[in-house]
């Protein structure tokens, strides 16, 4: 199936982290394609990979990076699609360098910015499929299911020293 969601990342480093949203992805049966597309290793790739993105048939974008991250910021310049930030954990500031570079856009270009690491990922996989799902009302479903199915899970086994 055509991908509807692009998740992007500055360095293969960070596939540890943008895995979970990929896993979430393929939880939800939300097609989607991944590439590392670096904002300053790979400038040009970067605004290509950008501009082309709407008319390719991506909806949202999922952009993680770290340390001066401004990949989503650059990507969401190139793009009125919406991008989702995810801060990438750095070895030198445990991630809120990540945090600060994708969270404090000027106003006038948007990203929506996610936790730091894994949380992050995941959840920018959800939000995601419930944009996608605002025209493909099926993933809205699946993203209720999702829910039901975590709830269910602690109903399921209330005390905590049960295995
Ligand atoms: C950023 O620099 C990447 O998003 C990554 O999180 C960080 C470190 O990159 P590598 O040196 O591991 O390639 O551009």
């Amino acid at each position: 199936m055509r991908p509807l969601v692009g998740v992007i990342m500055g360095s293969r480093s960070d596939w540890e982290t943008l895995k979970h949203a990929a896993e979430t992805l393929d939880e939800l049966g939300l097609p989607y394609e991944v590439r590392v597309v670096s904002a300053h290793r790979t400038p040009d790739l970067m605004a290509e990979y950008a501009k082309t993105a709407e008319e390719r048939g991506l909806l949202v974008i999922i952009a993680g990076a770290g340390g001066a991250a401004h990949l989503p910021g650059m990507t969401a310049a190139h793009t009125p699609l919406p991008v989702l930030g995810v801060p990438v954990e750095s070895q030198a500031l445990k991630g809120l360098d990540s945090l600060l570079s994708i969270v404090q856009m000027p106003a006038g270009v948007p990203v929506g910015t996610l936790a730091i690491g894994k949380a992050g990922a995941v959840n920018a996989a959800l939000l995601a499929a419930s944009i996608v799902g605002l025209r493909h009302p099926e993933y809205l479903e699946r993203v209720r299911a999702y829910r039901r199915q975590r709830t269910e899970a602690v109903l399921a086994q209330p005390d905590p020293r049960e295995a």
